[in-house]
């Protein structure tokens, strides 16, 4: 894995909200993440989060909203809790400090993971935050999103709009069918260039969870795979959002507790105490 991160990068992601890391990995590792990745998807057979009982098939097509969205991709969550081979890959220190390397924190807690794979002719990913839906506010949350295979502008690939974390909120836009929505509720954007993030499969980027971002439809009969993580500032607290804290872990959070149950966010890596 190239995990070095150069001043030059964490002075560029902390402007643009978002860097791409050309050839992240070499080619034998995107052959153990594709194979890591597409067996622990299987073996989750459908099911989307662990201990949340949300499945795939339940987005039948019967609602015609939910049949929209089963079309942008398959969301399967926390495929480290589930999959040995993935939990080896996601909770390597290397990542953990890479991502707060670049966000500028101390340590920091996997927040979750997801394999986003984009089907033959799939839906668009409307524009939209990430933090906003999560169960903490902290303006310094950063995804890394790793490309399984070429994405690029007929299949899927990411879109940014540069600098937009500089100025969002944590009030949520959501992610509706309309792309357009968000830009209505942050208008200063509208006229803004978007940067289109095409990669070779095994190249990745991060980015700002308060970033406007979104991907392409597939346009093409082929699959475009991406493996995720989310992460957490060590120290960031609970704000009272469900998100996928499970209903007995929500059920026992109070707003302000600090998330810090190891097997729901481990810490993967920490300046100042040895994580492994
Ligand atoms: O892969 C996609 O289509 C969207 C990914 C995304 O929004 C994210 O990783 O935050």
């Amino acid at each position: 894995m190239n995990t070095t991160i150069s001043p030059i990068q964490v002075q560029k992601f902390q402007e643009d909200g978002f860097l791409v890391i050309e050839d992240f990995l070499d080619a034998s590792e995107l052959q153990e993440w594709r194979q890591a990745v597409d067996q622990a998807v299987i073996e989750r057979n459908g099911l989307k989060i662990p201990g949340k009982e949300i499945r795939m098939e339940d987005e039948d097509g019967s609602n015609k909203e939910m049949d929209y969205y089963a079309n942008v991709f398959d969301q399967l969550l926390n495929l480290w809790q589930t999959s040995e081979q993935v939990k080896q890959i996601m909770l390597d220190e290397r990542l953990g400090e890479m991502a707060a390397t670049l966000a500028g924190v101390d340590g920091i807690r996997i927040w979750h993971d997801q394999a986003l794979i984009k089907r033959p002719w799939a839906n668009p990913t409307s524009w939209h935050l990430d933090t906003p839906f999560w169960s903490f506010s902290d303006k310094r949350a950063i995804s890394i999103w790793v490309a399984l295979d070429d994405a690029t502008p007929e299949n899927g690939c990411l879109y940014f709009i540069p600098q937009s974390h500089q100025q969002t909120t944590f009030e949520n836009p959501g992610i509706t069918k309309n792309m357009n929505a968000v830009f209505q509720f942050y208008p200063q954007f509208i006229k803004s260039k978007s940067v289109c993030a095409a990669m070779k499969a095994g190249s990745a980027s991060f980015h700002n969870g308060m970033c406007i971002h979104g991907a392409g439809a597939n346009m093409t009969p082929g699959f475009r795979r991406a493996m995720t993580c989310a992460y957490m500032p060590d120290g960031a607290v609970f704000n009272g959002i469900q998100n996928i804290l499970t209903d007995e872990y929500f059920a026992e959070l109070k707003i302000g507790d600090p998330l810090n149950n190891e097997q729901q966010n481990p810490l993967i890596f920490s300046k100042t105490t040895t994580t492994r």
